[in-house]
């Protein structure tokens, strides 16, 4: 490993590389015993290897691992999504709910877009943020597992300062907090786990994840730019972005704190920073309904009829 200055045999790696996953977990409070823990799972290769290894990690920390996959109705991107989920799910023995947006709301994110006419991405982070909340709240779940690595993370955050944002930059902490029972806490297990050690645990273990970008995905953005740069720095300078993200949290306080409060929205009570959340916005715009309402009953059902600790 080029950041470390580590050669190790599979066996080693494979330790090494749980082991930090697990001081991230300790170090930052993530995950406590007795926890219920929803993990997104988009089919890539961060949470495909977040699942594997929270599934080895599960019985010594002793918490319930639940997975969720939001089909987002990209055609056959999101078909190859599926199935590899679904293999996932069996193999590590953890139950796996798959929210289908054609089902939700009879479109997928392509036609979401061009009714809203924003990118296709905006609204796909509003959909997913939004669903994935909505399940969390309903499993009462204690917190939602994001497979966020530490190149993703140090590229937020210098992209954050880079436009001046610095609001949001608290919100790019390993764990935020959530509140009462409408909006879930969120953690980060990868948050010390550097991208190329990831696709390597991937490779060595012969774990199954989709290669393919979305199709949908924007290439010509400050945080694609940001990554190939930090990956050129990081092999100068190799410990330079584990070393930046730990000075980072230890100064997380000297940030300014977000200002917009978060209170629920009016029509589905979900949170929002304004009257209306912008899913119900969305919603209304592209099939001249606020479907937060109806979202929150379909995932209802889904929970009741699938989840038997429920
Ligand atoms: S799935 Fe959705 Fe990503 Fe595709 S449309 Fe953009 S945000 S790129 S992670
Ligand atoms: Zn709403």
């Amino acid at each position: 490993m080029h950041h470390s200055r580590l050669w190790l045999c599979r066996e080693h790696f494979n330790k090494f590389i749980e082991n930090r996953v697990m001081r991230t977990i300790k170090r930052y409070n993530l995950i406590r015993r007795g926890d219920r823990v929803l993990l997104g799972l988009s089919g890539g290769k961060d949470s495909v290897v977040l699942a594997y290894i929270l599934s080895k990690l599960r019985e010594t920390i002793g918490f319930k691992l639940y997975l969720t996959h939001l089909n987002l109705g990209i055609g056959e991107y999101s078909k190859k999504t599926v199935e590899i989920v679904r293999k996932i799910s069996e193999k590590i023995n953890a139950p796996l709910i798959i929210l289908d947006l054609r089902e939700i709301l009879s479109i997928g994110i392509p036609e979401l877009a061009l009714k809203t006419r924003r990118p296709p991405c905006s609204v796909c982070g509003v959909v997913k943020r939004y669903l994935l909340n909505a399940l969390a709240v309903e499993l009462k779940a204690d917190s939602i597992a994001t497979g966020h690595n530490l190149d993703d993370m140090v590229t937020f955050i210098l992209r954050e300062f880079l436009v001046q944002n610095l609001e949001q930059i608290p919100k790019l902490a390993p764990r935020i907090e959530g509140a009462e029972d409408y909006l879930a806490t969120k953690i980060k297990p990868l948050y010390e786990t550097y991208e190329e050690d990831i696709k390597k645990y991937a490779e060595l273990n012969n774990i199954d994840y989709v290669e393919e970008k979305c199709p949908l995905a924007d290439e010509k953005t400050i945080t694609s730019s940001l990554k190939k740069h930090l990956g050129i720095l990081e092999n100068k300078f190799p410990g330079l972005t584990i070393g930046f993200i730990r000075r980072f949290v230890k100064n997380l306080e000297k940030y300014p704190k977000p200002r917009d409060t978060i209170r629920r929205c009016s029509i589905c009570g979900m949170p929002s920073s304004g009257e209306v959340c912008s899913f119900c916005k969305i919603t209304q715009k592209a099939l001249g309904k606020p479907m937060g309402p109806y979202a929150r009953e379909y995932i209802r059902e889904i929970v009741r009829k699938s989840i038997t600790d429920y």
